[in-house]
């Protein structure tokens, strides 16, 4: 086998638009939960916000040309609902619409494909105001926006996502608190799961109502839940968890039905024609994977599981797994795993591999660089794995970096660093780091350079 990844493949980068636009509120933009959820003391580290984070929203041409010196293929990025529609319907924002727009004429005039999410956790405030998610009126709303989208953008998109990681935004935006909007309610917690299911749905019918050229489906985080013992509490909390993060999505988008046991907790909330209209043509899988899932039971827990963390894991294991800043164990073993279940449990879709990194405390030495090798080395071992389930079959037809630069990462703030570019979040200065020369490398050679930098 060679080392060459197949002709073609996508080499490409991810952000998303609360992490990095800033102009939380320029030019008509309406409040998202997570202008609200940020502005609230004691919800952020350091109570941060993005107001302004690394002011993408002025500066998208500068960061294009960073995107172009490595050739990046295509970028990823999503839509900041607000910016289109104020109060998420009815009045559209013109100045909103000409920011995507001549963001999107810049990329295609530097020759990259834009990877579009149509939502990427900041649902306006005002839906948030009448249920948000937990509201089933939101998934006509959500599929009028995204016709108006497809309405404006779709002859100059070829691959669209309805959501970005809908498991992490119910269940941190429902049942724990941890992310905007800040909700503890197991039933608007099960509505939202069914609601944005729908909205999915009855999305891709509305955007092929306006063209049947673009590629849709949605990008989904999956990781193997392991239980934190062979206890039986802790293996029963793994299976818990994997239904909720990995199936209750996957399985009525992809599959079209429900795990059993979540469809009779959804039931209520099923109405006929409901699964017709969320089982609908994907033309890909999006993946977002770092990592596997050590699941604990936790009776404190309104899904009665959390995540262990890595400090809680047995010494003997802790002494030989490395970890990021985040705590985040590098297993790319896992990532290998994760992506043949895609192939061999979902039907053997096309796979774009939405979002993969690691973050460290990134800092620029004395000479202006950020000598980030512990990234380098994170992401060939990484994207050998994908190599891997590429050699065994899988059809991976793109790999995005998270992140193309350093932002706002939701509650923990600006400390964690994911970018290929670090940014000054005083200043707003881009410093490439040592890994942003590492990818182009990868790109150029279209396979993982051999050598160390
Ligand atoms: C996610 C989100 C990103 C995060 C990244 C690091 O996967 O949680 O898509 O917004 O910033 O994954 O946590």
């Amino acid at each position: 086998m060679t080392n060459i990844f197949p002709k073609n493949f996508l080499w490409g980068a991810s952000t998303s638009s609360y992490q990095i636009e800033g102009g939380s509120s320029e030019d008509g933009k309406g409040k998202s939960i997570w202008d609200t959820f940020t502005h609230t003391p004691g919800k952020i580290k350091n109570n941060e916000n993005g107001d302004i984070t690394a002011n993408h929203y002025h500066l998208y041409k500068q960061d294009i040309s960073l995107m172009k010196k490595i050739n990046l293929h295509t970028y990823r990025f999503s839509i900041a609902w607000t910016r289109i529609f104020p109060e998420g319907r009815g009045q559209i924002n013109f100045k909103g619409v000409d920011f995507y727009s001549n963001l999107i004429d810049e990329l295609l005039k530097n020759n990259i494909k834009p990877f579009i999410t149509l939502y990427h956790w900041d649902l306006p405030q005002k839906l948030q105001d009448t249920g948000g998610w937990s509201n089933r009126d939101i998934s006509k709303i959500f599929a009028d926006y995204t016709e108006l989208f497809a309405k404006k953008f779709s002859d100059r998109c070829a691959i669209i996502s309805t959501f970005n990681e809908p498991s992490v935004f119910t269940i941190h935006g429902y049942t724990d608190g941890y992310m905007a909007p800040g909700i503890r309610d197991k039933e608007m917690y099960l509505a939202s799961i069914h609601n944005v299911n729908l909205a999915h749905g009855l999305a891709l019918q509305a955007i092929r109502s306006v063209s049947s050229k673009v590629n849709l489906g949605c990008v989904l985080n999956m990781q193997p839940s392991i239980p934190f013992s062979d206890e039986k509490n802790n293996i029963e909390a793994s299976k818990i968890h994997d239904m909720y993060w990995n199936r209750a999505f996957a399985n009525p988008m992809y599959l079209g039905k429900y795990p059993t046991k979540l469809e009779s907790k959804l039931s209520k909330y099923i109405k006929n024609g409901d699964m017709q209209n969320i089982y609908q043509k994907n033309d890909y899988f999006g993946l977002n994977h770092y990592q596997h899932i050590r699941v604990k039971f936790d009776k404190n827990n309104l899904l009665g599981m959390r995540n262990a963390f890595f400090e809680e894991i047995p010494s003997n294991i802790r002494k030989d797994t490395e970890v990021t800043s985040m705590g985040w164990e590098i297993v790319p073993n896992a990532y290998y795993d994760q992506i043949m279940e895609l192939k061999n449990l979902y039907g053997d879709p096309e796979i774009y591999l939405t979002e993969n990194g690691c973050s460290y405390t990134d800092t620029i030495n004395l000479e202006g660089k950020v000598l980030d090798d512990k990234r380098i080395e994170y992401f060939k071992k990484y994207i050998s794995a994908v190599k891997k389930s590429i050699d065994d079959g899988a059809k991976v037809r793109g790999y995005f970096a998270w992140s193309l630069m350093d932002n706002f990462e939701w509650a923990l703030g600006f400390e964690k660093r994911f970018g290929l570019i670090h940014i000054d979040f005083k200043s707003l200065k881009r410093t490439p780091k040592k890994s942003y020369y590492f990818y182009k490398k990868l790109i150029d050679l279209n396979a993982i350079p051999s050598k160390s930098f």
